[in-house]
């Protein structure tokens, strides 16, 4: 009778963890709403391990590679102008950029339940960030909101 609870109630939380999995969306866009050029939306995202986020070009000029990620994971890059969707597993700040317009600061923050790897995220931001051109306030102001 024991063993079966445990089954029933291992069971239980498999399913609920499968059930309580969310799901967002970024857009990867030209010019947004507010006019703001070359532009995750929204740039800055908090999510929960198992979580999945679907990175929707808004043309073909626009992608997202992994630039800044948590030591164990593996590095991502998608496809041009392709929708991307990645389920992150993994705790942690994952700082992603598009490739050709990071100069112009096309850059984005994810953050995955505790931020363990924010010090690693930062220096190396820092050091890179003498690249990119335009648009580093709004690259600090996403990983601000790292907490
Ligand atoms: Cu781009």
């Amino acid at each position: 009778m024991k063993n079966i609870m445990t089954v029933l109630i291992i069971t239980l939380a498999l399913l609920n963890s499968k059930v309580s999995a969310k799901h967002y969306d970024v857009k990867l866009l030209t010019t947004d709403d507010k006019g703001q050029n070359m532009v995750m939306s929204p740039g800055f995202l908090k999510i929960s391990p198992g979580d999945t986020v679907t990175f929707s070009p808004s043309d073909p000029s626009h992608n997202v590679e992994s630039v800044s990620i948590p030591k164990q994971v593996k590095s991502f890059t998608s496809k041009m102008g392709q929708q991307f969707t990645h389920t992150f597993d993994q705790q942690g700040v994952y700082l992603y950029k598009c490739t050709p317009h990071f100069v112009l600061g096309m850059l984005g923050v994810i953050q995955v339940g505790a931020a363990q790897n924010l010090p690693m995220v930062m220096k190396d931001w820092s050091a890179m960030s003498a690249g990119v051109a335009m648009n580093k306030d709004r690259v600090n102001a996403y990983l601000s909101q790292v907490k």
